[in-house]
């Protein structure tokens, strides 16, 4: 990838397929007992009460799992809690309240640092102001912001109040915001003015603004003022103004309601199968006390850390692993605003030197854009504060895992590969740090207390070494409740194809595929439903067909998820155009415009290419397979089966002309 190869690198490292964490490592590690995985599995299910342990309750939990109604699963049952305390007054109160929670640098290099004392009295005051403006426990927040501080402020000034909140990712479009709002029957949305982004202004209320037209509740909006005077924005009646309803509170103190453990945190709309997000429901007591686990065990968080974790906390990895887990233990969380190239492509080794960061988290995408920018950038930097390195959100291959842990990591800091979803609130296969040998390529085994196996399709486990599909085995604290208002859905997307219903035999299925080797390491490949995975963002492709075929003169269309260099997956559209005429130059922009509009930017198709047809079966199934072969420009299996053959030549001609 990059413009010179790494010689020595590529000699040394290419053919070694294993690593071992580094002694100094092992020494200090939260977790190095091997015996960790026995103990749990014998001790199962009350091995979570040690991560339940990690919280304080205001009441104890009578029983650590509760089966009756699963797969609708209850954890800690009885206990009561609230996460807002867990994640800042519980800190304050422990002598550390000049300890920094969260350093916060924006995209042109100012910057904010709270202690937890200041993050204390501004949650306390911003859910002092959403109680004054009617929040009550359970109503369901929107949260609509890129990242600023006032993010995790608000999502804490919620959690405090019982009211869940729903981020809604600010690179969403304003029809998306609409469509997760009107499903949660939200009430209520924070935002912001705009931020920047490589310079420019991005006007962020506008687009808020838009997405309300389209709600079908009365929304009371706050909105924070982050560019100062660079837009005007209006306030009207049902808009609040964050700085003036924070200043309206100075000084008030909200106490911390006490939270039922299955109580809901949050909702997190995710990509599905079918054109409608699903509204993942995580709860107080389990998914807090697994993302505060797994920050401790895997992510080796310490409270005198400079964490960092380069994601947006619009995704869950945000959720998990910028705010709540890190919180929880009373680290210090780093959060930057900006893209990691802008002004430079060294902007984030830049802020790791800045902050003298222990941990830093991010995605296989970004390592392959390091890898392309070259290793001169990260070079150039003091890294050696790094102790551990992590990814998460998509496979990620040996040479971009080789090239983070030699060029970021200087070999000396063990990686670990995080396979987990929005779905699973947390971590669920890699290797623990202070104790797996690592493999690139593969995440590791399951996490201790995880019981994952790769199946075939009758369910049976497939010999080491061949492809079948990921499934979970029993339940964990961190896994989702349900999809919002949608039981039947939560079954049948996550339960039903290898559960034994009649002998009360759950399995979750992920619908990932995997494979699975002698260590019982696992590596996972990919989707194997019709969800794509572009630079680490969940996508659902009948979300971006209905989009396109939305545009006036398309009659159909198949997207399909195609592999790029550094995005790991791209957006092919194949695209039926009504009077079977080739697309113009003005259609492939409406198809572009509408993408961006009903999904967001990050959603837009990498190529679309016009066909008079789809290659289907007999029986008109779209052969999205063949499809996603053609955009790989790969050798295509047997098309006999297909009603009309002849058309896979002609569209492969058009893809590779392009
Ligand atoms: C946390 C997050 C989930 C999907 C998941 C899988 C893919 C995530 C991975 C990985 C291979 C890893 N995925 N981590 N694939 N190796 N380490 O990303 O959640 O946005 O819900 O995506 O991402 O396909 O099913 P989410």
């Amino acid at each position: 990838m990059t413009d010179e190869p790494d010689v020595e690198l590529e000699a040394r490292l290419e053919e070694k397929e294993r690593f071992d964490p580094p002694e100094a490592f092992v020494e200090q590690a939260n977790v190095s007992d091997p015996d960790i995985y026995e103990e749990f599995e014998e001790e199962w299910p009350d091995c979570w009460e040690r991560a339940a342990d990690l919280l304080d309750w205001d009441e104890e939990y009578d029983d650590v799992l509760v089966d009756d109604e699963a797969p609708f699963y209850e954890w800690f049952v009885g206990g009561e809690l609230n996460a807002a305390y867990n994640c800042v007054d519980r800190h304050v109160e422990s002598g550390r309240k000049n300890h920094a929670a969260i350093k916060w640098e924006g995209e042109g290099g100012e910057t904010r640092t709270y202690t937890y004392q200041d993050l204390y009295r501004e949650v306390n005051e911003f859910a002092a102001a959403l109680r004054d403006m009617g929040v009550e426990e359970d109503d369901v927040v929107t949260l609509y912001m890129p990242m600023i501080p006032e993010l995790p402020i608000a999502m804490l000034a919620c959690a405090r109040i019982g009211a869940p909140h729903s981020v809604v990712f600010a690179g969403f479009s304003a029809d998306a915001l609409a469509t997760r709002m009107n499903s949660a029957e939200s009430e209520y949305l924070v935002t912001c003015d705009g931020y920047y982004r490589r310079g420019d202004v991005l006007n962020h209320k506008e687009k808020a603004d838009k997405g309300l037209r389209s709600v079908e509740a009365d929304v009371e909006t706050v909105v924070v003022d982050r560019l100062g005077d660079e837009l005007t924005h209006f306030l009207g009646k049902r808009h609040h103004d964050y700085d003036e309803l924070v200043a309206e509170q100075s000084g008030e103190r909200v106490d911390p309601v006490s939270r039922d453990a299955e109580d809901m945190l949050f909702l997190m709309y995710t990509s599905g199968t079918t054109g409608k997000p699903k509204g993942v429901k995580h709860t107080t007591g389990g998914y807090l006390s697994y993302a505060a686990w797994t920050s401790h065990s895997v992510l080796d968080i310490k409270p005198e850390d400079s964490y960092w974790c380069a994601a947006d906390i619009g995704w869950i990895t945000g959720h998990s692993y910028i705010v709540y887990g890190p919180l929880a233990l009373g680290t210090t969380t780093v959060m930057y605003e900006g893209t990691p190239d802008y002004p430079e492509k060294d902007r984030l080794w830049e802020l790791v030197e800045k902050y003298a960061v222990d941990i830093f988290y991010t995605a296989p995408t970004a390592i392959r854009s390091f890898m392309k920018w070259g290793k001169e950038y990260p070079d150039s930097k003091d890294l050696s504060s790094l102790r551990l390195l992590g990814t998460v959100g998509e496979p990620i291959n040996p040479r971009a895992w080789k090239w983070y842990y030699k060029h970021i990591g200087d070999e000396s800091c063990p990686v670990v590969d995080t396979w987990w979803q929005t779905e699973t609130g947390g971590m669920m296969i890699t290797t623990l740090p202070g104790i797996g040998t690592m493999k690139p390529g593969s995440a590791g085994p399951a996490l201790p207390g995880i019981d994952a196996e790769i199946v075939d399709t009758a369910g049976e486990a497939v010999s080491p070494g061949d492809a079948g599909y990921l499934t979970i085995n029993n339940p964990w604290p961190g896994m989702l409740r349900t999809l919002y208002d949608n039981d039947d859905r939560f079954i049948n997307e996550y339960w039903r194809e290898y559960s034994d219903s009649e002998a009360d035999e759950w399995v979750y299925f992920p619908e990932d595929g995997a494979t699975i080797d002698e260590d019982e390491y696992i590596t996972v490949l990919g989707r194997v439903d019709d969800v794509i995975n572009v630079s680490g963002h969940r996508l659902g492709t009948m979300e971006i067909e209905s989009a396109i075929v939305g545009v006036p003169g398309v009659a159909e269309a198949a997207v399909v998820g195609g592999s790029h260099e550094v995005k790991g997956e791209a957006v092919y559209a194949y695209v039926i155009t009504e009077d079977g005429t080739e697309g113009g130059e003005e259609l492939y922009d409406s198809i572009i415009e509408n993408v961006e509009r009903a999904i967001g930017p990050f959603a837009r198709p990498e190529e679309i290419i016009f066909t008079p047809e789809l290659p289907k079966t007999r029986s008109g199934k779209i052969m999205r397979r063949l499809l996603e072969d053609i955009a790989n420009g790969e050798q295509l299996g047997n098309t006999s089966t297909l009603r009309n053959p002849e058309i896979v030549e002609e569209i492969q001609a058009q893809v590779s002309a392009e």
